[in-house]
């Protein structure tokens, strides 16, 4: 039977803080009364990630995960979606999983009155406790995305809650990977015409973020780029 909400996470190098993220995450959600699964989308972890995960998913049938062995945050997200059964999907992070979103945005989509739903760090009443850094580059990054494909909407990276049927067609389309695919994703969601709402987060990490930000940039950059050309030169 398929579930009321899937969750999908993906997961890289996080043996620190899984089991008990993934514990009070099952908490909030069992308290909620939810008809939920999980989906943690692993990719490429070297730590004990992969065997915590196994030792959660034996013990829950609500959870699940899955491997491969690049590390890759599009490539898993998009796979966790693809896997989704939930009427309703919601992407978070393992460093965030604050139920309020959920408690906001399920909701809005239960009523009809959006096809996704994007938590935004950067909208109007969001609070972002990242360092300036982290900050300027979310900035940046949007503004990037404003200017190379007409992106209206404050924030692509991190949380979102849809309703599966609708967004199926769009990721289908999605040609990127890495960190903007996610970008991707909300950014074909609006031009398709979908409703697309954002709502204002406060943004608490439960660690510092793991991967080195400049690191990032080069990526973001290549696929920006391609965006830019498939979606404003190829239009498709
Ligand atoms: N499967 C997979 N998950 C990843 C990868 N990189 C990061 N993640 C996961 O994606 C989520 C967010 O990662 P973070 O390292 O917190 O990224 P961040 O710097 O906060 O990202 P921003 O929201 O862009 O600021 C966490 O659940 C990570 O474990 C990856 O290469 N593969
Ligand atoms: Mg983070």
């Amino acid at each position: 039977m398929a579930p009321h909400l899937t969750v999908v996470i993906p997961v890289y190098n996080e043996e620190s803080i899984i089991a008990s993220a993934a514990e009070e995450l099952r908490q909030g959600l069992d308290a909620r009364g939810l008809d939920y699964e999980i989906i943690f989308a692993e990719n490429g972890s070297r730590d004990a990630t992969p065997a915590i995960l196994e030792e959660l998913c034996a013990s829950n049938p609500r959870l699940r995960w899955f491997h491969s062995e690049t590390p890759n945050y599009g490539v898993a997200l998009k796979a966790g979606i693809l896997k989704a059964r939930g009427t309703y999907v919601i992407c978070d992070e393992i460093d965030l999983c604050d139920l309020t979103f959920y408690d906001a945005a399920l909701p809005r989509l239960e009523r009809g009155e959006a096809d996704m739903v994007v938590g935004s760090k950067a909208a109007k009443g969001a609070s972002d406790q990242r360092p300036l850094i982290r900050r300027a580059a979310t900035r940046v990054h949007n503004k990037l995305l404003k200017v190379a494909l007409g992106f209206q909407g404050t924030d692509t990276h991190g949380l979102k809650a849809f309703r599966r049927e609708a967004l199926l067609p769009v990721i289908q389309k999605c040609v990127v990977d890495m960190d903007v695919f996610a970008s991707e994703f909300v950014i074909r969601a609006w031009r398709e015409g979908l409703r697309v709402m954002e709502i204002p987060i406060q943004l608490h990490e439960k660690r510092q973020p793991s991967i080195h930000l400049f690191k990032r940039v080069p990526n973001v950059l290549k696929n920006v780029g391609k965006l830019f050309y498939v979606i404003r030169v190829r239009g498709t």
